[in-house]
Protein backbone atom coordinates (compact mmCIF):
# COMPACT_ATOMS: atom_id res chain seq x y z
CA UNK A 1 0.00 0.00 0.00
CA UNK A 2 1.08 3.52 -0.88
CA UNK A 3 2.28 5.43 2.72
CA UNK A 4 0.22 7.80 3.58
CA UNK A 5 2.45 11.80 2.31
CA UNK A 6 0.81 12.71 6.36
CA UNK A 7 2.63 10.04 8.39
CA UNK A 8 5.72 9.72 5.96
CA UNK A 9 9.36 9.98 7.73
CA UNK A 10 10.41 12.78 5.24
CA UNK A 11 6.83 15.08 6.21
CA UNK A 12 7.10 14.42 9.56
CA UNK A 13 11.07 15.34 9.39
CA UNK A 14 9.87 18.96 7.30
CA UNK A 15 7.43 19.50 10.14
CA UNK A 16 9.93 18.79 13.34
CA UNK A 17 13.00 21.39 11.46
CA UNK A 18 9.90 23.58 10.70
CA UNK A 19 9.13 23.79 14.59
CA UNK A 20 12.30 24.19 15.46
CA UNK A 21 13.20 27.11 13.25
CA UNK A 22 10.04 28.54 14.08
CA UNK A 23 10.88 28.23 17.78
CA UNK A 24 14.22 29.58 17.50
CA UNK A 25 12.78 33.09 15.87
CA UNK A 26 10.09 33.41 18.31
CA UNK A 27 12.08 33.20 20.76
CA UNK A 28 16.22 33.24 20.17
CA UNK A 29 18.70 33.55 22.86
CA UNK A 30 18.57 37.31 24.19
CA UNK A 31 21.02 39.62 22.41
CA UNK A 32 23.32 41.16 25.04
CA UNK A 33 25.06 44.39 25.53
CA UNK A 34 28.28 43.72 28.05
CA UNK A 35 29.92 46.94 26.77
CA UNK A 36 26.76 48.75 27.69
CA UNK A 37 26.67 46.76 31.12
CA UNK A 38 30.25 48.26 31.72
CA UNK A 39 29.53 51.60 31.19
CA UNK A 40 26.38 51.17 33.80
CA UNK A 41 28.52 49.66 36.38
CA UNK A 42 31.36 52.69 35.61
CA UNK A 43 28.84 54.77 35.89
CA UNK A 44 27.69 52.91 39.41
CA UNK A 45 31.12 53.35 40.70
CA UNK A 46 31.47 57.05 39.97
CA UNK A 47 28.61 57.80 41.32
CA UNK A 48 29.09 55.80 44.59
CA UNK A 49 32.64 57.59 44.94
CA UNK A 50 30.90 60.78 44.59
CA UNK A 51 28.89 59.47 47.32
CA UNK A 52 31.32 58.46 49.60
CA UNK A 53 33.13 61.50 48.97
CA UNK A 54 30.20 64.13 49.92
CA UNK A 55 28.19 62.35 51.56
CA UNK A 56 28.99 58.78 53.62
CA UNK A 57 27.36 58.18 55.81
CA UNK A 58 24.35 60.20 55.49
CA UNK A 59 20.95 59.20 53.95
CA UNK A 60 21.25 61.12 50.42
CA UNK A 61 23.63 62.76 48.65
CA UNK A 62 22.90 66.48 46.77
CA UNK A 63 25.38 66.66 43.68
CA UNK A 64 25.14 70.44 43.15
CA UNK A 65 25.99 71.87 46.26
CA UNK A 66 28.47 68.98 46.86
CA UNK A 67 26.76 67.64 50.40
CA UNK A 68 24.35 66.05 52.14
CA UNK A 69 20.63 65.82 53.87
CA UNK A 70 19.30 63.23 56.21
CA UNK A 71 15.69 62.53 55.96
CA UNK A 72 15.05 62.77 59.42
CA UNK A 73 17.18 63.93 62.22
CA UNK A 74 19.13 61.22 62.41
CA UNK A 75 20.96 59.42 59.31
CA UNK A 76 19.27 55.97 58.56
CA UNK A 77 22.14 55.57 55.86
CA UNK A 78 19.56 54.83 53.50
CA UNK A 79 21.74 54.93 50.42
CA UNK A 80 23.99 52.92 51.16
CA UNK A 81 21.71 50.41 52.27
CA UNK A 82 19.78 50.65 49.11
CA UNK A 83 22.80 50.88 47.15
CA UNK A 84 23.61 47.38 48.30
CA UNK A 85 21.92 44.71 46.72
CA UNK A 86 23.18 46.45 42.84
CA UNK A 87 26.49 46.27 44.51
CA UNK A 88 26.34 42.69 44.70
CA UNK A 89 24.32 42.23 41.74
CA UNK A 90 27.48 43.70 39.63
CA UNK A 91 30.43 42.17 41.80
CA UNK A 92 31.45 45.10 43.22
CA UNK A 93 32.47 43.36 46.25
CA UNK A 94 35.01 45.57 47.49
CA UNK A 95 32.59 48.17 47.97
CA UNK A 96 29.72 45.77 49.12
CA UNK A 97 31.72 44.45 52.12
CA UNK A 98 32.41 48.28 53.22
CA UNK A 99 28.75 48.63 53.87
CA UNK A 100 28.70 44.95 54.94
CA UNK A 101 31.35 45.84 58.03
CA UNK A 102 29.33 49.41 58.32
CA UNK A 103 26.21 48.20 59.15
CA UNK A 104 27.45 45.57 61.60
CA UNK A 105 29.71 47.71 63.12
CA UNK A 106 28.44 51.41 63.52
CA UNK A 107 24.84 51.56 62.51
CA UNK A 108 22.24 51.51 65.40
CA UNK A 109 18.47 52.28 64.81
CA UNK A 110 18.01 52.66 68.74
CA UNK A 111 17.05 56.42 67.79
CA UNK A 112 13.81 58.17 69.03
CA UNK A 113 12.85 60.04 65.72
CA UNK A 114 9.51 58.73 63.91
CA UNK A 115 9.95 57.48 60.37
CA UNK A 116 7.78 56.48 57.64
CA UNK A 117 6.77 53.22 57.73
CA UNK A 118 6.50 52.51 54.14
CA UNK A 119 9.62 53.74 53.21
CA UNK A 120 11.71 52.68 55.27
CA UNK A 121 10.23 49.19 55.16
CA UNK A 122 11.12 48.97 51.04
CA UNK A 123 14.35 50.86 51.50
CA UNK A 124 15.84 49.83 54.44
CA UNK A 125 14.77 46.58 55.83
CA UNK A 126 14.73 45.10 52.35
CA UNK A 127 18.21 46.56 51.81
CA UNK A 128 19.12 44.67 54.82
CA UNK A 129 17.30 41.46 54.32
CA UNK A 130 19.32 41.60 50.75
CA UNK A 131 22.38 42.30 52.66
CA UNK A 132 22.08 38.78 54.75
CA UNK A 133 20.84 36.80 52.04
CA UNK A 134 23.63 37.33 49.81
CA UNK A 135 26.01 36.65 52.81
CA UNK A 136 24.75 34.47 54.96
CA UNK A 137 25.72 36.57 57.97
CA UNK A 138 23.38 36.26 61.62
CA UNK A 139 25.20 39.80 62.52
CA UNK A 140 23.18 41.29 59.44
CA UNK A 141 20.01 39.15 59.70
CA UNK A 142 20.51 40.23 63.41
CA UNK A 143 19.90 43.53 62.13
CA UNK A 144 17.16 42.70 59.89
CA UNK A 145 15.07 41.88 62.78
CA UNK A 146 16.05 44.32 65.06
CA UNK A 147 14.43 46.90 62.40
CA UNK A 148 11.18 44.44 61.71
CA UNK A 149 10.64 44.37 65.23
CA UNK A 150 10.95 48.46 65.56
CA UNK A 151 8.38 48.29 62.72
CA UNK A 152 5.64 45.93 64.13
CA UNK A 153 4.02 48.77 66.36
CA UNK A 154 2.89 50.95 63.41
CA UNK A 155 1.03 47.86 62.18
CA UNK A 156 -1.47 47.66 65.77
CA UNK A 157 -4.24 49.81 64.15
CA UNK A 158 -8.28 48.71 64.12
CA UNK A 159 -8.23 48.15 61.18
CA UNK A 160 -4.38 46.02 60.63
CA UNK A 161 -3.35 48.67 58.28
CA UNK A 162 -0.30 50.26 59.42
CA UNK A 163 0.21 53.92 60.83
CA UNK A 164 2.17 56.85 58.46
CA UNK A 165 4.89 57.16 60.94
CA UNK A 166 6.41 54.84 63.95
CA UNK A 167 9.19 55.78 66.27
CA UNK A 168 12.19 53.70 66.47
CA UNK A 169 12.69 53.79 69.85
CA UNK A 170 9.57 54.51 72.00
CA UNK A 171 7.52 52.20 69.09
CA UNK A 172 4.47 55.43 69.11
CA UNK A 173 2.87 55.59 65.88
CA UNK A 174 1.01 58.87 64.18
CA UNK A 175 -0.63 59.58 61.49
CA UNK A 176 -3.85 57.84 60.35
CA UNK A 177 -4.69 58.14 56.87
CA UNK A 178 -2.21 57.03 53.92
CA UNK A 179 -2.44 55.72 50.39
CA UNK A 180 -3.20 52.43 49.76
CA UNK A 181 0.19 51.84 49.00
CA UNK A 182 1.52 52.76 52.11
CA UNK A 183 -1.14 50.45 53.34
CA UNK A 184 -0.46 47.39 51.05
CA UNK A 185 3.64 47.12 50.74
CA UNK A 186 4.79 44.81 52.99
CA UNK A 187 4.50 40.86 51.76
CA UNK A 188 7.61 40.68 49.87
CA UNK A 189 10.02 42.37 53.00
CA UNK A 190 8.35 41.34 55.98
CA UNK A 191 7.66 38.00 54.24
CA UNK A 192 11.22 37.29 53.90
CA UNK A 193 11.66 38.55 57.40
CA UNK A 194 9.41 35.58 58.22
CA UNK A 195 11.09 33.43 56.26
CA UNK A 196 14.24 34.04 57.82
CA UNK A 197 12.98 33.62 61.49
CA UNK A 198 10.45 30.87 60.92
CA UNK A 199 8.52 33.47 62.70
CA UNK A 200 4.92 33.90 60.95
CA UNK A 201 3.99 36.70 62.50
CA UNK A 202 5.98 39.87 60.09
CA UNK A 203 4.34 37.90 57.20
CA UNK A 204 0.73 37.81 58.99
CA UNK A 205 0.71 41.62 59.97
CA UNK A 206 2.39 42.68 56.09
CA UNK A 207 -0.64 40.43 54.78
CA UNK A 208 -3.45 41.32 57.46
CA UNK A 209 -2.88 45.02 56.22
CA UNK A 210 -3.45 43.68 52.17
CA UNK A 211 -6.37 42.26 53.01
CA UNK A 212 -7.64 44.71 54.55
CA UNK A 213 -7.59 47.05 51.44
CA UNK A 214 -8.83 44.52 49.59
CA UNK A 215 -11.33 43.56 51.64
CA UNK A 216 -12.89 47.04 51.40
CA UNK A 217 -12.91 47.10 47.39
CA UNK A 218 -16.55 48.33 45.76
CA UNK A 219 -18.62 46.18 44.66
CA UNK A 220 -17.62 46.23 41.21
CA UNK A 221 -14.30 45.31 42.77
CA UNK A 222 -12.20 48.30 42.67
CA UNK A 223 -10.22 50.18 45.25
CA UNK A 224 -10.02 53.62 46.16
CA UNK A 225 -6.48 55.66 46.97
CA UNK A 226 -6.42 56.76 50.50
CA UNK A 227 -7.83 54.85 53.12
CA UNK A 228 -8.27 55.38 57.26
CA UNK A 229 -6.81 53.30 59.26
CA UNK A 230 -8.95 53.63 62.41
CA UNK A 231 -12.09 53.89 60.82
CA UNK A 232 -11.55 51.82 57.83
CA UNK A 233 -13.20 54.60 55.74
CA UNK A 234 -12.39 55.44 52.33
CA UNK A 235 -10.60 59.38 52.17
CA UNK A 236 -9.90 59.53 48.37
CA UNK A 237 -12.25 56.80 46.24
CA UNK A 238 -9.63 57.33 42.98
CA UNK A 239 -9.51 54.21 41.66
CA UNK A 240 -6.00 53.56 39.50
CA UNK A 241 -2.65 51.37 39.04
CA UNK A 242 -0.53 54.16 39.99
CA UNK A 243 1.32 56.40 42.04
CA UNK A 244 0.16 56.19 45.63
CA UNK A 245 -1.51 52.79 44.64
CA UNK A 246 0.78 51.06 42.57
CA UNK A 247 2.89 48.86 44.83
CA UNK A 248 -0.04 47.16 47.01
CA UNK A 249 -1.10 45.71 43.14
CA UNK A 250 2.46 44.94 42.44
CA UNK A 251 3.44 43.22 45.95
CA UNK A 252 -0.15 41.07 45.11
CA UNK A 253 1.22 39.41 42.27
CA UNK A 254 5.03 39.31 43.60
CA UNK A 255 3.84 37.80 46.68
CA UNK A 256 2.21 35.52 44.90
CA UNK A 257 4.94 34.51 42.88
CA UNK A 258 7.90 34.64 45.65
CA UNK A 259 6.22 32.73 48.23
CA UNK A 260 3.26 30.50 46.32
CA UNK A 261 0.65 32.30 48.30
CA UNK A 262 -2.45 30.79 46.40
CA UNK A 263 -4.93 33.45 48.31
CA UNK A 264 -3.14 36.19 46.87
CA UNK A 265 -3.00 34.76 43.35
CA UNK A 266 -6.38 35.22 43.77
CA UNK A 267 -6.75 38.43 45.08
CA UNK A 268 -4.16 39.90 42.24
CA UNK A 269 -6.41 37.99 39.66
CA UNK A 270 -9.47 39.04 40.55
CA UNK A 271 -7.89 42.53 40.41
CA UNK A 272 -6.34 42.42 37.95
CA UNK A 273 -9.97 41.57 35.85
CA UNK A 274 -11.92 44.84 36.89
CA UNK A 275 -8.82 46.57 35.95
CA UNK A 276 -8.68 45.67 32.64
CA UNK A 277 -12.57 46.05 32.65
CA UNK A 278 -13.03 49.78 34.20
CA UNK A 279 -9.27 51.58 33.94
CA UNK A 280 -7.71 51.15 30.57
CA UNK A 281 -8.28 52.98 26.91
CA UNK A 282 -7.04 53.73 24.41
CA UNK A 283 -6.29 57.49 22.97
CA UNK A 284 -5.05 58.28 19.72
CA UNK A 285 -4.18 54.37 19.44
CA UNK A 286 -2.13 54.84 22.77
CA UNK A 287 -3.14 52.10 25.73
CA UNK A 288 -3.60 54.26 28.89
CA UNK A 289 -4.73 53.24 32.35
CA UNK A 290 -6.89 55.93 33.58
CA UNK A 291 -8.61 57.06 36.95
CA UNK A 292 -12.12 55.29 37.45
CA UNK A 293 -14.29 56.10 40.62
CA UNK A 294 -14.08 53.07 42.64
CA UNK A 295 -18.15 52.32 43.06
CA UNK A 296 -18.99 53.69 39.39
CA UNK A 297 -16.25 52.60 37.46
CA UNK A 298 -16.53 55.83 35.40
CA UNK A 299 -13.25 57.22 34.21
CA UNK A 300 -12.96 61.04 36.21
CA UNK A 301 -9.02 61.84 35.25
CA UNK A 302 -7.11 61.04 32.20
CA UNK A 303 -3.41 61.51 34.04
CA UNK A 304 -0.67 59.29 34.55
CA UNK A 305 2.01 59.51 37.05
CA UNK A 306 5.89 58.30 35.93
CA UNK A 307 5.43 55.78 39.07
CA UNK A 308 2.86 53.92 36.64
CA UNK A 309 5.53 52.90 34.03
CA UNK A 310 5.85 49.56 36.65
CA UNK A 311 2.63 48.19 35.80
CA UNK A 312 3.82 46.54 32.25
CA UNK A 313 6.37 44.76 34.16
CA UNK A 314 3.84 43.59 36.47
CA UNK A 315 1.65 42.69 33.40
CA UNK A 316 4.79 40.60 31.70
CA UNK A 317 4.61 38.56 35.04
CA UNK A 318 1.41 37.85 35.27
CA UNK A 319 1.82 36.51 31.26
CA UNK A 320 -0.36 39.36 29.55
CA UNK A 321 1.87 40.18 27.07
CA UNK A 322 -0.23 42.05 24.53
CA UNK A 323 -1.32 44.59 26.86
CA UNK A 324 2.18 44.69 28.73
CA UNK A 325 3.92 45.81 24.99
CA UNK A 326 1.11 48.39 24.57
CA UNK A 327 1.42 50.11 27.06
CA UNK A 328 4.99 50.12 27.52
CA UNK A 329 5.12 51.64 23.87
CA UNK A 330 3.12 54.80 25.60
CA UNK A 331 5.21 54.88 27.75
CA UNK A 332 8.27 54.74 25.27
CA UNK A 333 6.27 57.55 23.28
CA UNK A 334 6.08 59.73 26.01
CA UNK A 335 9.70 59.62 27.23
CA UNK A 336 10.77 60.13 23.61
CA UNK A 337 9.08 63.66 22.96
CA UNK A 338 11.58 65.14 25.39
CA UNK A 339 13.97 62.71 26.00
CA UNK A 340 12.85 62.26 29.99
CA UNK A 341 9.31 62.08 31.42
CA UNK A 342 7.38 64.09 33.17
CA UNK A 343 6.10 63.38 36.56
CA UNK A 344 2.53 63.89 36.00
CA UNK A 345 1.34 63.69 32.24
CA UNK A 346 -2.54 64.33 31.18
CA UNK A 347 -2.95 61.97 27.76
CA UNK A 348 -6.50 63.32 27.47
CA UNK A 349 -5.58 66.46 27.06
CA UNK A 350 -1.40 65.51 25.87
CA UNK A 351 -0.23 67.71 28.32
CA UNK A 352 2.23 68.20 31.10
CA UNK A 353 0.69 68.80 34.54
CA UNK A 354 4.11 67.77 36.62
CA UNK A 355 7.40 68.50 34.63
CA UNK A 356 9.57 66.91 37.16
CA UNK A 357 12.01 63.92 36.41
CA UNK A 358 13.67 62.41 39.44
CA UNK A 359 15.61 59.74 38.41
CA UNK A 360 13.00 57.35 38.39
CA UNK A 361 13.46 53.75 37.55
CA UNK A 362 10.15 52.40 36.78
CA UNK A 363 10.21 52.97 32.48
CA UNK A 364 13.86 50.95 32.39
CA UNK A 365 12.25 48.83 34.75
CA UNK A 366 9.11 47.43 32.72
CA UNK A 367 11.87 47.47 29.55
CA UNK A 368 14.04 45.28 31.47
CA UNK A 369 10.78 42.76 32.24
CA UNK A 370 9.73 42.78 28.37
CA UNK A 371 13.44 41.87 26.89
CA UNK A 372 13.97 39.51 29.64
CA UNK A 373 10.74 37.61 28.40
CA UNK A 374 10.04 38.89 24.63
CA UNK A 375 13.74 38.45 23.82
CA UNK A 376 12.82 41.34 21.37
CA UNK A 377 16.16 43.80 20.51
CA UNK A 378 13.72 46.45 20.05
CA UNK A 379 13.81 46.16 24.26
CA UNK A 380 17.34 46.20 24.62
CA UNK A 381 17.55 49.66 22.14
CA UNK A 382 15.22 50.98 24.29
CA UNK A 383 17.20 50.82 27.32
CA UNK A 384 20.27 52.04 25.67
CA UNK A 385 18.00 55.44 24.13
CA UNK A 386 17.09 55.67 27.89
CA UNK A 387 20.44 54.88 29.45
CA UNK A 388 21.86 57.41 26.71
CA UNK A 389 19.24 60.18 27.72
CA UNK A 390 20.67 60.19 31.34
CA UNK A 391 23.56 60.57 30.21
CA UNK A 392 22.66 63.62 28.37
CA UNK A 393 20.33 64.95 30.82
CA UNK A 394 21.08 63.95 34.42
CA UNK A 395 24.64 63.46 33.96
CA UNK A 396 26.39 66.00 36.42
CA UNK A 397 29.89 66.63 37.13
CA UNK A 398 28.95 64.94 40.44
CA UNK A 399 26.80 62.17 40.17
CA UNK A 400 23.42 62.57 38.46
CA UNK A 401 20.51 65.18 39.31
CA UNK A 402 17.32 65.07 39.17
CA UNK A 403 15.36 67.35 36.97
CA UNK A 404 12.75 70.08 37.73
CA UNK A 405 11.53 70.57 34.00
CA UNK A 406 12.20 68.01 31.30
CA UNK A 407 11.50 70.42 28.72
CA UNK A 408 14.26 72.92 30.19
CA UNK A 409 16.07 70.22 31.82
CA UNK A 410 16.61 72.59 34.74
CA UNK A 411 18.32 70.26 37.62
CA UNK A 412 17.37 70.23 40.96
CA UNK A 413 19.97 69.78 43.60
CA UNK A 414 19.23 65.81 44.54
CA UNK A 415 19.98 61.88 44.01
CA UNK A 416 17.10 59.88 45.12
CA UNK A 417 18.45 56.38 47.07
CA UNK A 418 16.43 54.17 44.08
CA UNK A 419 19.01 55.45 41.49
CA UNK A 420 21.16 53.24 42.80
CA UNK A 421 18.78 50.54 43.94
CA UNK A 422 16.94 50.55 41.31
CA UNK A 423 17.52 52.43 37.36
CA UNK A 424 21.07 51.60 37.36
CA UNK A 425 20.08 47.93 38.06
CA UNK A 426 17.38 47.95 35.72
CA UNK A 427 19.79 49.42 32.99
CA UNK A 428 22.67 47.04 34.11
CA UNK A 429 20.36 43.62 34.24
CA UNK A 430 18.92 44.05 30.92
CA UNK A 431 22.83 44.64 28.99
CA UNK A 432 24.66 42.49 31.29
CA UNK A 433 25.24 38.86 29.85
CA UNK A 434 25.13 37.14 33.43
CA UNK A 435 21.55 37.38 33.96
CA UNK A 436 19.48 35.11 31.67
CA UNK A 437 17.31 33.10 34.30
CA UNK A 438 17.44 36.12 36.66
CA UNK A 439 13.72 36.13 36.95
CA UNK A 440 13.03 33.07 36.76
CA UNK A 441 15.19 32.15 40.39
CA UNK A 442 14.00 35.71 41.78
CA UNK A 443 11.42 38.35 42.95
CA UNK A 444 12.16 41.76 42.59
CA UNK A 445 10.77 43.74 45.20
CA UNK A 446 9.60 47.32 44.64
CA UNK A 447 12.79 48.97 45.33
CA UNK A 448 14.59 46.46 43.31
CA UNK A 449 16.09 44.23 45.97
CA UNK A 450 16.00 40.85 44.42
CA UNK A 451 14.99 37.67 46.39
CA UNK A 452 14.89 33.91 45.90
CA UNK A 453 11.35 32.14 44.97
CA UNK A 454 10.70 30.12 47.98
CA UNK A 455 8.17 27.91 49.36
CA UNK A 456 7.78 28.45 53.75
CA UNK A 457 5.22 27.18 55.94
CA UNK A 458 2.96 30.71 56.64
C1 LIG B 1 10.59 53.66 44.50
O1 LIG B 1 11.00 54.13 45.74
C2 LIG B 1 9.70 52.47 44.66
O2 LIG B 1 9.69 51.79 43.45
C3 LIG B 1 8.31 52.84 45.06
O3 LIG B 1 7.43 51.73 45.11
C4 LIG B 1 7.70 53.88 44.14
N1 LIG B 1 8.66 54.40 43.23
C5 LIG B 1 9.93 54.78 43.72
C6 LIG B 1 10.84 55.24 42.59
O4 LIG B 1 10.23 55.97 41.62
Amino acid sequence: MKENYIFSKSFLKKIFLLTLMGLLICNPAPAQNPAMAEKVKAEFVRVWDDYKTYAWPHDVLKPVSRSYSDWYEHSLHISPIDAYSTMKVMHLEEQAAEIEKYVKEEVDFDKDIFVKTFEVNIRILGGLLTMFDFTNDTALLAKAIDFGNRMLPAFDSPTGIPYYWVNLKTGAVKGDEVNVAEAGSYLIEMGMLSRYTGNPLYYQKAKGASMAIFSRRSSIGLIGERINIGSGQWTDERSHIGCCIDSYYEYLCKGWLLFGDEELREMWQQSLQVIDKHLTEKVNGRLWYGQADMNSGEIINRVVTLYDAYFPAVLALSQKMNQATDFQQSWFWLWNKNGLEPMVYDYGADSITHPSYDLNPEIAESTYYLYYYTHDEKYLQMNVTIFEDLLKHCKYDVAYTSIANVKTKERTDELPTFFFAETLKYLYLTFSDEHDHFLDEYVLSTEAHPFKKTNFAR
